[in-house]
């Protein structure tokens, strides 16, 4: 297989998944359609680009060196343990050069996008709360309703796979799974966050764009983990009202609350929200 070939694969690939900004080929991510991204691109570039500066110092290094001390007439090979105090000195340096530049500027990076957007949940009357329920292979979406409280008769259970939010509007969601780990991730907004049975996590986002975006399960659940995809729709205001008033209400939970055991799909769930610290 040539150059081109794998480049091609890859393009086609890409492509049919998501929706892919302009960049370079294969080192382009899914398009950014949300408020903070930007932040987990610049860390990745970051990576990528100081990685790069220090593997061009050993491939530069290393064919100097091995052009400098090729076998030739009257030079013979030198049994060198590498423990010479120059040694040491050039080791310790080099380590705490990749150290400083990569580790603790990575590390910087990411504890100021953790304080400045990641943990720092938005409240208010205008955020939008979702509770997600994945299970074997697909997703449940809960809403509260007119009532605005979660586990009541009104909540709202839009058809699995199917999650709308409004452009331009903090969401924040609440994950807990019906069965085994599972995580929840949307490529397009570039967050992520696990579903750990017994625990219910949190993670928010907010879309600067409307359309369709993938949502994948990144945590490998089961024989059916590579199906379990679902939908998210990022609407204007007016159509998200649209929708949320065509959505059926969840009504009255029913006596076998969790439903049949075979039957794999929970008939009523759902848990009273829980503020993020
Ligand atoms: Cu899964």
């Amino acid at each position: 297989m040539n150059f081109s070939e794998v480049y091609s694969r890859i393009k086609i690939k890409s492509k049919n998944q998501l929706k892919l900004g302009g960049g370079i080929w294969f080192l382009d991510p899914p398009k950014d359609v949300s408020l903070d991204g930007y932040r987990i691109d610049d860390v990745i570039h970051y990576t990528d680009g100081i990685i790069l500066f220090y593997f061009g110092i050993v491939v530069l290094l290393m064919t100097y060196f091995v052009i400098k001390y090729r076998a030739r007439p009257g030079h013979s090979a030198e049994y060198d343990k590498g423990d010479r105090k120059k040694n040491v000195i050039i080791t310790i340096c080099m380590g705490m050069m990749v150290f400083l530049t990569i580790d603790v500027v990575i590390e910087g990076m990411a504890f100021r996008d953790l304080k400045q957007a990641f943990w720092k949940f938005p409240k208010g009357e205008n955020v939008v709360k979702v509770e997600v329920m994945p299970q074997q292979f697909a997703w449940n979406f809960r809403y509260a309703g007119l009532d605005g409280e979660f586990a009541t008769a009104d909540d709202l259970i839009p058809t699995q796979n199917q999650m709308h939010i409004p452009v331009n509007t903090p969401v924040v969601i609440q994950i807990a799974p019906y069965d085994v780990i599972h995580s929840f991730f949307i490529p397009n907004f570039r967050v992520k966050v696990d579903a750990t049975p017994g625990m219910v996590n949190t993670l928010w986002f907010q879309a600067t764009e409307t359309g369709e975006f993938e949502i994948a399960c990144a945590e490998l659940c089961g024989n059916s983990h590579y199906r379990m995809k679902g939908v998210l729709t990022v609407d204007s205001h007016e159509d998200y009202q649209k929708w949320l008033s065509s959505q059926d209400e969840e009504g009255e939970p029913e006596e076998d609350d969790w439903g049949d055991e075979d039957e794999g799909v929970p008939t009523f769930w759902g848990w009273s929200w829980k503020e993020a610290i």
